[in-house]
């Protein structure tokens, strides 16, 4: 006899959980020119970007996107696209213009008013506290390499923490440590492009996991009821290349050895034996009491993921790292291939490895240079491809238990990509950059019905 009782049906197909967290990501020095202006200092970007040769084009950060002036209207939009979480930078230099020393109260009165405006229009802000802009004269003064950024960066947390605290609940510390150092400090690529030695660079990932500090510590100390934070991570993402439990073994041993630097001391509160016999001579100078505020407890842990690494069981038993050949597929940043099972590894080892029962996706999306309005359409398949078949993977592994909570495209419009300048286009929303007009893409409209269905459609 068939049961009475009406089945429910079964979740539909690429279904996210209920309260799963959809937004867009961008940083303050890539959208919102006005870099000289309103009382802002210098920052280490301004400066790289007046080097011969340094940024395509020779493109400097303003205008960028106008965003200063611009941010009503494009608030209206993101508002317009259905997008509820907005993750935003605030700019060092235009709050401390020294990094340190006199406050430049025009500079927080803009974050002000823009935490405000989204807060009207519906819009929940994730504040980073630190996205690559650190002032010039702080680098005139050792920069990362030495303490004094620490120290100027608790006074600008707790001063950002009590200003915009009462109505900004989520904090990211800072973004993507190995990118301000390791790739500013030990290669030309980001500013300020010079290449230290080893043992330079790894105390400029010492003291950047200060700063991380604290600012855990301001949002304890001053954020108030239901404040949350985190740091935003660009860990080695691993992909074991089948998913047999040997090379799911390889990748989870391949992790732990690439990514020990900045998450163990966050997560274990200490370097690990391996990493300081790594190091050898090179070992970080770690003060009393340093890993008593890197280890703080966080709330979550955020991953910027595009590409991956793929990894098996060596022969030798050893983890083999396996390289994608030149013609694998891959976006136009040469060092972004495509690997969608990025979206599902990466959270998963973390967790795995670091127990983290928090995390979310703070940036993910794909940069192309053809990105063109016709007819007020721009057509962009690619993106619409990249993030669908990543966002599959994303859903499986939560499916498979990864405690994601929330997803954040990189980035909202096109704007300065670094040393692309504004060649790459990165952004669901397309920018004319001569007449600053916006144009949302096709990845734009089919990520409103994503968001809207919470299922990848
Ligand atoms: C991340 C940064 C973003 C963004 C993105 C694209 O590393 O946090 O700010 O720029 O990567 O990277 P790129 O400009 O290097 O192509």
């Amino acid at each position: 006899m068939p049961s009475a009782r009406p089945k429910r049906p079964p979740p539909a197909q690429f279904t996210f959980p209920r309260n799963f967290i959809w937004g867009v990501s961008a940083a303050a020095p890539q959208i919102e020119g006005a870099s000289f202006r309103y009382g802002k200092g210098e920052s280490i970007w301004d400066r790289f970007a007046t080097r011969r040769g340094k940024v395509l084009n020779g493109d400097r950060l303003d205008p960028a996107c106008d965003h200063y002036h611009r941010f009503v209207a494009d608030l209206d939009l993101m508002r317009d696209l259905g997008i509820r979480h907005y993750r935003l930078s605030l700019a060092w230099p235009r709050i401390f213009p020294e990094g340190d020393g006199a406050l430049n109260s025009q500079g927080l009165d803009f974050y002000q008013r823009l935490v405000d405006a989204m807060l009207e229009r519906g819009i929940k802000p994730w504040v980073t506290m630190f996205h690559w802009d650190l002032p010039q004269a702080l680098e005139d003064r050792g920069g990362w390499r030495s303490r004094t950024v620490p120290d100027a960066f608790a006074t600008y947390a707790d001063t950002v923490v009590r200003s915009l605290g009462d109505r900004v609940k989520s904090w990211i510390t800072v973004n993507e440590i190995r990118c301000f150092t390791e790739q500013a400090y030990g290669a030309r690529g980001k500013a300020p492009g010079v290449v230290e030695s080893r043992g330079i660079v790894n105390q400029t990932i010492h003291n950047a996991l200060l700063c991380h500090g604290h600012g855990v510590r301001a949002v304890r100390e001053h954020g108030g009821r239901g404040a949350e934070c985190g740091l935003s991570d660009n860990c080695e993402t691993v992909i074991p290349v089948t998913e047999s439990q040997d090379d799911v073994a390889a990748a989870h041993e391949y992790f732990e050895g690439a990514n020990q630097a900045v998450l163990d001391p966050i997560y274990r509160g200490r370097y690990s034996e391996g990493y300081l016999r790594k190091c050898g001579p090179n070992r970080p100078r770690v003060a009393r009491g340093d890993f008593a505020l890197i280890g703080l407890p966080t709330d979550f842990l955020g991953l910027n993921i595009y590409a991956g690494l793929f990894v098996r069981r060596g022969r030798d038993g050893h983890p083999e790292l396996l390289h994608p050949s030149a013609s694998y597929p891959r976006t136009d940043s040469p060092w972004l291939h495509l690997a969608p099972r990025a979206l599902y590894w990466a959270p998963r080892l973390v967790a795995d490895v670091y127990r983290v029962r928090n995390l979310y996706v703070t940036e993910n999306g794909c940069g192309y240079d053809d990105d063109v309005v016709r007819n007020g359409e721009c057509i962009d398949l690619h993106r619409v491809e990249y993030l669908r078949s990543y966002l599959r993977e994303l859903q499986r592994g939560i499916a498979d238990g990864t405690p994601v909570r929330g997803y954040f495209v990189w980035c909202f419009l096109d704007n300065f990509e670094w040393t692309d300048g504004y060649t790459r286009r990165f952004g669901i929303v397309h920018n004319n950059f001569k007449t600053q007009r916006r144009t949302p893409k096709l990845s734009a409209y089919w990520y409103k019905s994503v968001m809207a269905a919470n299922r990848v459609l």
